[in-house]
């Protein structure tokens, strides 16, 4: 068994926070797996960063109206905070816009295009003359020959769900400029992965039939018995890593050429740091290497970058990849655009000093070998009878009974109790399960010692026995004791933080995992504990899984919009409320500006009712001379406002057109009088 693990979890794109989807699929599952090996005592090096190029950053960029770059500084600061505050261990979080980044990828490239790995194709690619680029499939928009939505994209309709072409697309239009994308030549270079399909067939079907999970083995099985094509590592677009060739202007790394390779960039930029050889990590056969990813991107991880890698010759092939299912959120898929999710930022502000009770849910319902769900009510049970009614309750009345009844110390026992093998005996099964990647077993079998505990005490009733059996009393807690610090360790790769806690309470330092093996005593008789230990959980109310669950249902609520800039409904008013308002129709008679104002006129108009004055800031949008004689709506019982020192009696009713301009609300029958009531 190798003794150094190089374990990466999958780069997220630096597109937009993360959720709990990315936690419970990759990120949470590799940190366990992570502090555990670090337990076992192996030389981890745990490293992940943003992806901060391709297709879906320019795309958010042009959505918000910045640069990339705007996109992934901002995105890679609250992605990598969050990781941070939920105690995501990574030993690197950097970037792929670092400047080692940019050589090693580029590197990289070389190395394969010197030792003639690569072919260069010419092919037909979209591009948008007035912009002056080749268009991604992503920005070509048009209408979907399967279910007629105008706005599929040359890639994807997301009505339908059908894959596309751009070529398959009606009307198809750039998303640059508007125009019709011509078809012109390009060149690139391919990496012809049918070559390996050998070296690949050997590897993991004959290989990892038995040691990699089966969602994982069955979709590389399948990619290789449909036969691999020439897959280009380079693409015409304006953000990424640049080709390093001359000839290639406008040209960067594929984004799946790329991305990779950080995950090599930045133990190397963690190596520097901390005196270390990354190649120890990245071509020695004393290291392991495993990529916890979620299963959309087992192709780029199980073919494509290991099909990179022996091609350069010099790198050891991944261990194991375990892949992850996705979760669902209340029973409806994750997604960024619909804002369906539960960001981990918003959670580590909502739920302050809570992050391990999202650890354990997240953990608890894992998308390991199947698809699973998170509901808010599942969240709340498991904090409040398993987490608060089970562990945290066996630790607190461990520590506050043994300073209530031994002045805080650790009382005598027998230390051949049969008690110290249940401990050995659920650190061995959680130590088996996540050697296997299987963390929710491995958190069940952690919890069970906490429910052993719990009945421990249940069952020999120390806070009765102290009146009548002293010597029995001391014997309980003394086991009471071991157990609390058991699962302390136990914790840690799971709960971090409540780990911590219980190491404070009982006053001592963490122990590797062989010592929690041994059916030895962990605490020693006479060792004084914190006088006032504080609660590791706290019950969550109601009111606050209401409060998340009417959180989802207002972004329903915003979903069903079918025009997404609509802001949403005000508060509801009664009738009686509505009936105040007087509207009116009503002719201009005079239109002028008002000095030095740009945006306003005043008016003279004819409500039926009266002639009066109103100021409106409609300068903008019209010339005094093109509105008179223009019957409008007026809100007439308004109370009159003074504006420039005009008194402006009543309201016009206007509206904002999509270039901004202002446009009157008009009766549209010219023959309506004036002062005829609206309603
Ligand atoms: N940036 C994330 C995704 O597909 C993608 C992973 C890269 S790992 C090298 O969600
Ligand atoms: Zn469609």
């Amino acid at each position: 068994m190798s003794n150094r693990k190089m374990i990466t979890a999958a780069l997220p794109y630096a597109n937009g926070p993360v959720h709990i989807g990315h936690l419970a699929g990759v990120y949470i599952p590799a940190d366990v797996y992570a502090r555990f090996q670090r337990r076992l005592g192996k030389e981890v090096a745990f490293i992940c960063g943003s992806d901060e190029h391709g297709i879906p950053i320019t795309i958010r960029a042009k959505k918000e109206g910045v640069t990339p770059q705007d996109i992934v500084d901002k995105y890679h600061e609250i992605i990598k905070k969050s990781f941070s505050d939920l105690g995501i261990s990574f030993d690197e979080y950097s970037r792929t816009t670092s400047k080692k980044h940019y050589e090693t990828s580029q590197d990289f490239f070389k190395v394969l295009y010197e030792k003639g790995k690569f072919t260069e194709e010419i092919s037909e690619q979209y591009f948008d003359e007035q912009a002056g680029e080749f268009l991604a499939d992503r920005y070509i928009v048009g209408t979907c020959p399967n279910c007629g939505n105008e706005n599929a994209y040359g890639d994807q309709c997301e009505k339908c769900g059908s894959t596309l072409s751009p070529s398959e697309l009606i009307n198809p239009k750039s998303m640059l400029s508007g125009n019709v994308p011509i078809l012109k030549d390009t060149k690139n270079w391919y990496l012809p992965l049918n070559e390996y399909e050998d070296f690949l067939n050997e590897w993991i079907i004959e290989g990892h039939k038995d040691d990699w999970k089966p969602n994982v083995y069955g979709q590389v099985k399948s990619w290789l018995n449909d036969g691999l094509k020439p897959r280009a590592m380079t693409r015409d677009l304006n953000w990424g890593v640049p080709v390093p060739l001359p000839n290639a202007e406008g040209k960067v790394l594929y984004v799946w050429f790329d991305a990779p390779i950080g995950y090599i960039s930045f133990t190397k930029e963690w190596a520097e740091k901390n005196g270390k050889d990354w190649k120890d990590y990245w071509q020695s056969e004393n290291s392991d290497l495993i990529h916890f990813i979620g299963k959309d991107n087992i192709v780029f991880h199980c073919i494509i970058f290991p099909a990179m890698m022996k091609a350069h010759g010099d790198y050891i092939m991944p261990k194991n990849v375990p892949a992850f299912e996705f979760l669902n959120l209340e029973n409806d898929k994750i997604s960024t655009s619909r804002n369906w999710a539960v960001w981990a930022h918003e959670y580590v502000e909502e739920f302050p000093g809570q992050q391990d009770v999202l650890r354990y849910a997240l953990l608890s319902s894992a998308p390991e070998t199947k698809d699973n769900n998170f509901t808010w009510k599942d969240f709340q049970t498991k904090n409040n009878s398993e987490l608060v009614g089970i562990f945290g309750n066996f630790i607190n009345r461990v520590a506050v009974l043994i300073n209530k009844d031994f002045e805080g110390k650790v009382p005598e026992g027998d230390i051949n109790a049969p008690e110290l093998e249940e401990i050995s005996k659920r650190a061995s099964e959680v130590k088996n399960f996540l050697e296997n990647y299987e963390f929710r077993n491995a958190l069940s079998a952690f919890m069970n010692l906490a429910r052993f505990g719990n009945q421990y005490l249940q069952n020999e009733e120390p806070w009765k026995t102290i009146k009548v059996d002293v010597e029995k009393t001391k014997h309980t807690l003394f086991i009471g004791a071991q157990v609390a610090v058991a699962l302390g360790n136990l914790a840690e790769p799971f709960l971090p933080f409540t780990a911590q806690k219980i190491y404070d309470i009982f006053n001592v330092e963490q122990l590797d995992w062989t010592s929690l093996e041994n059916s030895k005593v962990l605490i020693e008789a006479g060792h004084q504990i914190v006088e006032k230990a504080p609660l590791l959980f706290s019950k969550i109310e109601d009111s606050v899984i209401e409060a998340q669950i009417e959180k989802l249902e207002q972004t329903k609520q915003n979903n069903k919009k079918t025009n997404p800039n609509a802001n949403p409904m005000k508060e509801e008013i009664s009738f009686d409320d509505f009936a105040k308002i007087d509207l009116r129709t009503a002719t201009i008679l005079e239109a002028e500006k008002v000095e030095k104002a740009d945006k306003l006129l005043k008016f003279k108009v004819d409500t039926g009712v009266d002639i009066r004055t109103v100021v409106s800031g409609v300068a903008e949008s019209f010339t005094p001379e093109e509105l008179i004689g223009k019957q409008v709506m007026i809100l007439l019982n308004l109370a009159p406002r003074k504006i420039r020192g005009i008194e402006s009696q009543g309201m016009f009713l206007l509206t904002t057109k999509p270039d901004g301009k202002l446009s009157f609300v008009t009766p549209d029958d010219s023959n309506v009088e004036n002062g005829i009531e609206i309603g």
